[in-house]
């Protein structure tokens, strides 16, 4: 591989939570397994300890696959699709219950792995991340091999991995041999390996921009690379036409971005003066509720969410007293907190006065993976 130029792989791991759930049920292996039912899919436990599964056939409500095995996608099955009509494909497939927990658990246990062979890490969802791989030009696929094989043995889960020489070519390749892969890409072999491929394999072209794509006669990359930029322009303004234009070449400049993650986010505020939960009740439930919207704005700008809320008081002696509570799934709304933080308050000692209020917010993970999909997921946790 070239000594010039950068060198990113995109790792992503295959068909990750449904990977998480064989896990636990080794002997669904092989089989067509959907993932995305609520708590009442989960498997029956017979007395002589036999498991009786879920059966996509009897399912009924509005919940959608969050993601299936490959079994399962050969049958027409894949994310975000709706159970029922999953049904119609696989009537025998597995359905089994989302586990964010888990998956959650897994996605730290691969991140880490990944860490202790190659530090330099961007965090992208739940099952993917960049790594910087230029410090190891001479035997990149060597390190790319060895991150695998730590995944694997850390996780017993395997992974496919992109080497190219940015991070829009490194996502796409990670992509192309799917599950298990090592795809390998040099600038050079853009046109002919890139240019034949979907313009919906660009991380960026969504189902809006490939249907109107698609009315310009523009299928592949290759056609997108060759089409006039004057055609572009009109159809989809200056800069995403530009936007398109690098793409089609290959060219994205963007720098992998590490950050350790935070382990919680807090803001807290001492009063002017010790304030009394009654007779200061509408001044302190406003400061309550502005250190909650902070809190939000904190989540939102690091991109992740959080499960557990804590509130903490200091009251004139100086004693302090902490209270928190774990929501149902992660959030970062400043009216789910405000609630769940208003729980823990009504579990404190509110007769003295205080001068001190601090609310937090913990069990933080990447928004990306759950919250591109709101009303999936919505519908999800309805199911
Ligand atoms: P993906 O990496 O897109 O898919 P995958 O890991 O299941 O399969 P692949 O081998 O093709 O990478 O997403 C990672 C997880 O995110 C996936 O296991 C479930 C979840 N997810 C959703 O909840 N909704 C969705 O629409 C998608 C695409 C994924
Ligand atoms: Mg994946
Ligand atoms: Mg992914």
């Amino acid at each position: 591989m070239s000594s010039h130029g950068s060198l990113i792989a995109h790792l992503d791991m295959d068909a990750f939570y449904a990977s998480v759930e064989l896990l636990r049920y080794p002997e669904l292996r092989g089989q067509p397994v959907v993932i995305g039912g609520g708590s009442d899919a989960a498997p029956i436990v017979q007395p002589d300890g036999t498991r009786v599964y879920k059966r996509l056939r009897d399912y009924v409500g509005r919940g959608v696959v969050t993601t299936s095995t490959y079994e399962a996608r050969a049958l027409g099955v894949f994310s975000a699709m709706g159970i029922m009509k999953a049904a119609r494909l696989a009537p025998d497939a597995v359905l089994l219950p989302t586990d964010f927990t888990a998956y959650r658990h897994y996605s730290g246990l691969f991140k880490s792995a990944v860490a202790t062979i190659a530090p330099e890490i961007e965090n992208r969802g739940i099952d993917e991340i960049y790594i910087d791989l230029n410090a190891y030009k001479d035997d990149a696929q060597g390190i790319a091999r060895r991150i695998k094989q730590a995944v694997h043995e850390a996780t017993g889960l395997s992974c496919s991995i992109g080497l190219a020489p940015n991070k829009l070519l490194a996502k796409i390749c990670s992509d192309l041999e799917k599950p298990n892969g090592l795809t390998i890409l040099t600038a050079a072999e853009i046109p002919t390996r890139i240019w034949p491929l979907s313009v919906k394999k660009i991380n960026g072209i969504g189902p809006k921009a490939a249907a109107k794509l698609a009315t310009l006669n523009i299928h592949t990359i290759a056609e997108l690379a060759a089409c006039d930029a004057g055609v572009l322009q009109e159809n989809f303004g200056r800069s995403y036409s530009a936007w398109l234009m690098r793409v089609a070449q290959g060219i994205d400049e963007r720098q992998i971005v590490t950050y350790s993650e935070p382990k919680s986010v807090s803001r807290e505020t001492t009063f002017e003066r010790d304030l009394h939960a009654r007779q200061d009740r509408a001044e302190l439930s406003a400061l309550f509720t502005h250190l909650c919207e902070r809190v939000a704005g904190d989540l939102v700008r690091k991109n992740v969410v959080g499960r557990t809320v804590g509130i903490k008081l200091r009251y004139t002696d100086f004693s302090i007293v902490t209270r928190d509570s774990t929501l149902e799934w992660p959030t970062d709304d400043p009216i789910a907190i405000r609630q769940a933080a208003g729980e823990c308050l009504r579990r404190v000692p509110l007769d003295r006065r205080f001068r001190l209020l601090g609310v937090r917010i913990g069990s933080l993970s990447p928004k990306d993976a759950t919250a591109m999909r709101p009303a999936e997921q919505q519908r999800l946790f309805e199911s």
